[in-house]
């Protein structure tokens, strides 16, 4: 450190004069091209919003753009592939310190099917230009049998430009599971990283998943996924700290916050996040545990269902899955779907019939259709996880998702909720998003057996209605100045059960709301005009009397 003498104070200088070991580590950081002069005029650069304005011609250009991709790739186009992105992680990742000449290397595999030209090659530019050369050994971009033009020669051109880049073909669409393996296939790296096509990864990424794969092998590390959108391309980030991943009973990957145990848990804020799941396309694991692991189940087809499946398998079979509040990439989040996804209901039935034992039931029954699904042979993976000597579903989510409402659906209580009087309809409860769950009405619908939106559990030990295929589970709150029923988050294990949350299911098939003395009533017509179950005088009438259906007759 450098003192100085002013007027005989002393004053200590800020910038410390770099050591020689300073010097080599800089050198060992150098990424395998340098980010060309930052330009604050283009357009979406540090990650801003583009807003365009357009009209005519341009802005059909840019609805078509939308509609082909589900992503603004009109705007995408406009973006640098190489702009700069806002700093959004912790600033005490900032001084971490890596020992560079011991971290293992990595091959990045990137699977893509028709994806556009921009988001793409962004993908692969910021992978070159984040990445230390020194630790980087190849990107393999697989083409998964996509139909594109621009994917053919002219991409085949443009990466052969590319140091490090390495272009494969799929012969037939496999589907990302069987297009990763191929691409891990001929990795050459310690470890795989994989990445989605439409990805900007932030500065200094690479380095904390190496390091702590480094320092536990059997750890699956992922980055915080940062959202682009879809729209703007402004790089949004991800508000406060990061979350981890979740599941509902429907098999559907949900995001939540770090639980106070995990916060406990952890020694630092830049200390690693155990997470039950992972959202699927981010991770860097050590080649050798993914192979120990049995990589991935190659009879899952197309998208889904593979991120649960195998994060399940990673925690029962010993490992451990973390996010790196230090590693930082965004995605882009489609507008919706942009191909079919017809496999993910069979696929996710792969990764519940292999793993969960009898917990599956509580799927099944939120899914009554996927009982019939075809799901194939799962005979091999049923061995691997013998072979592997892993744990039951009960230890993963005692120990790993200590969190979630495990439903009790106890003979005869759950399912579609039908009423004597208006014996077609069902409770149904329709939340508009995951994000939006709770506070809305339960209205009636016409039955129709497929579980999700109409599957109730009743609780004869609480005396609770609740609607628990979504995490967190809801509960029915009777609200005594409308007389509607609406839905809340239940409350937490060992705490009391709200008096407007109690309705006893008595002998006679009616349900007693306690707090208003009053009795759930189906009712045609409501004040809006949707029938829905309302609170009335207790009396003989059927619309008055409840029962459970298991499924569809
Ligand atoms: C999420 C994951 C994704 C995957 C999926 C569940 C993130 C950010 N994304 O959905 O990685 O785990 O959940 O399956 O965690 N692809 C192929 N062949 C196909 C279909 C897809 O190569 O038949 C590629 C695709 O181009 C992309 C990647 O696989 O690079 C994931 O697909 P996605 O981006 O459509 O999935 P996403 O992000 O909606
Ligand atoms: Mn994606």
């Amino acid at each position: 450190m450098n003192v100085s003498r002013e007027g005989g104070r002393e004053t200590r200088c800020r910038r410390e004069v770099p050591t020689e070991q300073d010097i080599a580590n800089e050198m060992l950081k150098k990424p395998v091209y340098d980010k060309p002069q930052l330009d604050l005029n283009a357009l979406g650069e540090m990650g801003r919003a583009v807003k365009l304005n357009l009209v005519g011609e341009e802005k059909k250009k840019e609805e078509e753009s939308i509609n082909k991709h589900q992503i603004n790739t009109y705007v995408s186009d406009l973006v640098s592939l190489h702009r700069s992105l806002p700093e959004r992680w912790n600033p005490l990742c900032k001084d971490q310190k890596y020992d560079y000449r011991s971290l293992p290397s990595t091959s990045v595999v990137i699977a893509f099917y028709n994806e556009a030209w921009s988001t793409l090659l962004r993908t692969v530019h910021s992978v070159l230009e984040t990445s230390p050369d020194r630790l980087l050994r190849e990107v393999v971009l697989v083409d998964d049998y996509s139909d594109r033009a621009h994917l053919k020669e002219p991409l085949e051109n443009y990466v052969s430009n590319l140091k490090k880049v390495h272009l494969i073909r799929a012969r037939k669409r496999e589907g990302l599971v069987r297009a990763r393996l191929l691409g891990a296939s001929i990795a050459t790296g310690d470890v795989l990283t994989f990445l989605d096509c439409h990805c900007e990864c932030h500065k200094g990424w690479l380095e904390p998943l190496l390091d702590r794969i480094k320092e536990e092998p059997s750890a699956v590390v992922c980055p915080v996924i940062d959202v682009i959108d879809w729209n703007t391309f402004q790089y949004l980030g991800n508000p406060g700290e990061p979350q981890i991943g979740g599941f509902d009973w429907r098999l559907v990957f949900t995001w939540h916050s770090v639980p106070e145990y995990e916060q406990q848990r952890r020694r630092s804020a830049i200390d690693v996040i155990r997470s039950p799941t992972m959202a699927g396309g981010l991770f860097a694991v050590s080649k050798n545990y993914f192979h120990y692991l049995g990589t991935y189940d190659t009879g899952m087809e197309v998208w889904g269902g593979e991120n649960l499946e195998f994060s399940f398998r990673i925690w029962q079979c010993g490992g451990s899955l973390e996010i790196h509040p230090c590693s930082h990439v965004g995605h882009v989040f489609p507008k919706k779907a942009p191909y079919s996804r017809s496999k993910a209901l069979a696929n996710s039935v792969r990764a519940a019939e292999v793993w969960m034992d009898d917990y599956k039931e509580l799927y099944y029954h939120r899914n009554p259709h996927a009982r019939l699904e075809a799901f194939g042979d799962v005979t091999d993976r049923r061995r691997l996880r013998t072979q592997l000597g892993c744990k039951d579903f009960k230890w993963y989510l005692e120990n790993i998702y200590p969190d979630i409402h495990v439903p009790e659906d106890s003979p005869g209580m759950f399912g579609m909720l039908k009423n004597r009087g208006m014996s077609s309809y069902c409770f149904d409860y329709n939340p508009p998003d995951d994000h939006n769950l709770v506070g809305h009405r339960i209205i009636l619908y016409p039955c129709h057996g497929m579980g999700q939106n109409q599957f109730f559990e009743y609780s004869n030990e609480s005396r609770e209605i609740r609607y628990n295929t979504r995490e967190p589970a809801g509960c029915a709150v009777g609200d005594a100045v409308s007389n509607y029923l609406t839905v809340h988050l239940c409350r937490k294990p060992r705490q009391t059960v709200p008096q407007d949350q109690k309705f006893v299911l008595r002998e006679d098939d009616t349900f007693f709301h306690v707090m208003t003395q009053k009795c759930v009533q189906a009712v045609d017509k409501t004040d809006n005009g949707t029938p829905a179950p309302a609170l009335r005088p207790c009396s003989d009438h059927a619309n008055q009397k409840w029962f459970f259906e298991e499924r569809g007759a």
